[in-house]
């Protein structure tokens, strides 16, 4: 951005107060606030006895030497202990931790009792294996049990565990594993997407050939594909871990022992592999889901529809749910198989109560039609949460009142790879809710938006996102790079931790987030936010999902280029796209009208689902593309292009 602060288009009246039964439970209440403004450590060793330490924490945090904290660094626990066992020994064995869904329909009950069986064998499996304290051990897996089993089964012998997504190729598998230097890699035949049986395990063999120091592959079976075997080194799980003890007594670790590294691949460069450690991170995301889902462990049926390879699967699958004793499924296919109705489904035969899915399924939704959840019981349902994109605030609407009755809050969350836990979102009890924004920082959270020189910004002003002080689940480093952990975050600002998002504060002073810095556009002299044209194009009922980027413009700079998705039944002309034009100049102002709009089948996106506006910006300027492997669909690119030669 330049030195132009991020100018202020959208404007956005409407809001919803929590119902007033919600409220009146609610887990948290709006003393939390003041409480943490007042004594913002002494809240958080509060939240920390929320766990069972086997030696309490007397120190909460040590920022002796910034950017690199320690938090509750005297105090010991087991973080698998904290999420399996202890449920078991007050008593709640029997409550169902994972209701598993396969893609094909098959099923599987894994009560507390069990589960923790389960990650005992396995932890007792990966010992036999020679796997130690503070060894890495890289976990490639469908969205299956053995995948939570896994996760755990590392962080009860203290091995932290390095998750690779299972949509990545095997040159990402080889990297991550040569970076993080893992010996142990756990993995599957494959998994089941769209109907298929996808392979896995053909992709670490693969990876193997191109990095040395990996000694045991351990494969769960799954799909029963034929696999390629090498002697020696590949076992199958069902023979090594089913035959082991389900009794395994979890030591204590330093609440800074490392629990796991997660790759983000970030836009330019080698990935950066994010360091979280035991005992904050399970303050954090214990306390936030707890606070943000308001989850009563006794009553909800909880459901993230994330992967357990992105940070949303550890933090909102694992760690953060178990932690909290709480009932959730788990779901391995995509929304559309068989049907489009595949999740309002799933929601209706388990009585799903809290869901938690990303801006990208919900419009997704909104394209395929209002019908669709219309033929589903949703009645279950009481908080919808959102996470991975700024969400739209048509889309934020439609999610209320399709999915959500007009009766659930939808609690939109700002968050990272690096923050490891929500930052930056309502509470369902609390918080009048706007639709589109993000609104406050939670209780014990510090977040401000600055300007170019780091100044806080007045209200109605736009900027950069900053974290003022440290938190619990702060990423502790990149794994390997002190020095780039330092530049990457804490080196913009001061004193302050860079975030990267560009936002802005409303007239009540509430925070809206508006996408990546590298992604706003300098129109005219004017920084506008990506997010917020493309809200005014979804704002149109003939628009189901937009991408905007600025392309290079001999006479304005930049010049504002919109791919769009219309919704069903729209057919494209010149006078749609005009009359899209004056929909964004009517909502927004003239500056904001786009210069070119493009109705298109689909949009990039990465594996996540985050739009990925650097590819339409090559396509915007006649660029060759960048780097395209991260992308779900390469042919969609190719689909993007051929329609652009008539718009250049
Ligand atoms: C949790 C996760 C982080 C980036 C983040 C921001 C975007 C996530 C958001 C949001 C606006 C929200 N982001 N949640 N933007 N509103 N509620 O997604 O982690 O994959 O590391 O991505 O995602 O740009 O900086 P990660």
């Amino acid at each position: 951005m330049s030195k132009e602060s991020l100018a202020n288009l959208l404007r956005e009246e409407r809001h919803f107060p929590p119902p007033a039964d919600l409220a009146a439970e609610a887990n948290v209440t709006a003393d939390a606030y003041e409480q943490a403004a007042n004594d913002r450590l002494g809240f958080w060793a509060e939240q920390a006895r929320r766990l069972d330490w086997a030696v309490p924490p007397t120190e909460t945090l040590d920022w002796s030497n910034p950017p690199f904290a320690k938090w509750f660094a005297d105090g010991k626990l087991n973080v698998a202990y904290n999420c399996v066992d202890r449920h078991v020994e007050a008593g709640n064995g029997d409550r169902v931790a994972i209701h598993f869904e396969g893609e094909g329909g098959d099923t599987r009950t894994l009560t507390y009792a069990q589960l923790k069986d389960e990650v005992c064998k396995a932890a007792n499996a990966l010992l036999e294996l020679g796997v130690k304290a503070g060894d890495r051990v890289a976990i490639y897996l469908p969205m299956i049990p053995e995948a939570v089993v896994s996760l755990l089964a590392c962080a009860r012998i203290g091995a932290p565990h390095s998750v690779v997504f299972g949509g990545f190729s095997a040159e990402a598998v080889a990297s991550r594993i040569e970076d993080a230097g893992a010996e142990v890699v756990i993995t599957a035949d494959g998994g089941f997407r769209r109907g298929k049986a996808n392979a896995l395990k053909s992709i670490v063999d693969e990876a193997l050939r191109r990095v040395t120091g990996v000694r045991t592959v351990l494969v769960v079976r799954r799909t029963e594909q034929e696999v390629a075997w090498t002697a020696g080194r590949d076992v199958w799980w069902h023979e090594l871990v089913d035959r082991q003890s389900p009794e395994h007594d979890p030591q204590p670790f330093d609440a800074e022992h490392p629990l796991f590294i997660l790759y983000t691949s970030g836009t330019t460069g080698k990935p950066k592999g994010i360091l979280h450690t035991s005992g904050g991170y399970l303050t954090q995301t214990s306390y936030t889901h707890h606070a943000v889902f308001d989850a009563k462990p006794d009553r909800d049926v909880y459901w993230c529809t994330a992967d357990i390879g992105w940070v949303t699967g550890h933090s909102y699958i694992v760690y953060g749910p178990l932690s909290n004793g709480v009932t959730e499924v788990m779901y391995e296919g995509t929304p559309d198989t068989p049907h489009q109705g595949r999740f309002w489904e799933i929601v209706q035969k388990y009585g799903v109560t809290l869901i938690y899915a990303a801006p990208t399924a919900i419009r997704t939704f909104m394209k395929w039609g209002d019908d669709i959840p219309a033929k589903f019981d949703l009645s279950s349902l009481r908080v919808l949460g959102s996470v991975g994109e700024p969400i739209n605030p048509e889309a934020w609407i439609w999610y209320r009142h399709h999915i959500g009755a007009d009766r659930t809050p939808v609690v939109d969350t700002w968050w990272q790879t690096e923050t490891g836990s929500i930052m930056i979102s309502p509470l369902p009890g609390v918080t009048d809710t706007k639709p589109g924004s993000a609104q406050r920082p939670l209780p014990g959270i510090s977040a401000d938006v600055v300007d170019d020189e780091g100044n806080p910004v007045p209200n109605g002003g736009g900027g950069y996102l900053v974290l003022t002080e440290p938190w619990p689940s702060m990423l502790r480093t990149i794994w390997g790079d002190d020095q780039r952990y330092v530049d990457t975050y804490w080196s913009r600002f001061e004193g302050r931790y860079f975030a990267g998002d560009g936002a802005k504060r409303d007239d009540d002073g509430d925070i809206w987030l508006l996408g990546r810095v590298d992604d706003v556009m300098l129109v005219s002299g004017h920084n506008i936010s990506t997010t917020e044209v493309e809200s005014a194009l979804v704002s149109s009922p003939k628009v189901a999902e937009a991408a905007v980027v600025g392309a290079t413009d001999a006479t304005t700079g930049q010049a504002i280029v919109a791919f769009v998705i219309l919704r069903g039944g729209v057919e494209e002309s010149d006078t749609l796209v005009t009359e899209l034009r004056d929909h964004v100049g009517a909502t927004l102002g003239p500056i904001a009208k786009p210069k070119r709009i493009l109705p298109v089948a689909e949009l990039p996106k990465t594996r996540s689902g985050k739009i990925m506006r650097r590819l339409l910006r090559d396509v915007a300027e006649n660029r060759e593309l960048g780097d395209v492997t991260t992308l779900t669909d390469s042919s969609v690119m190719e689909l993007i292009q051929r329609k652009l030669p008539s718009a250049a």
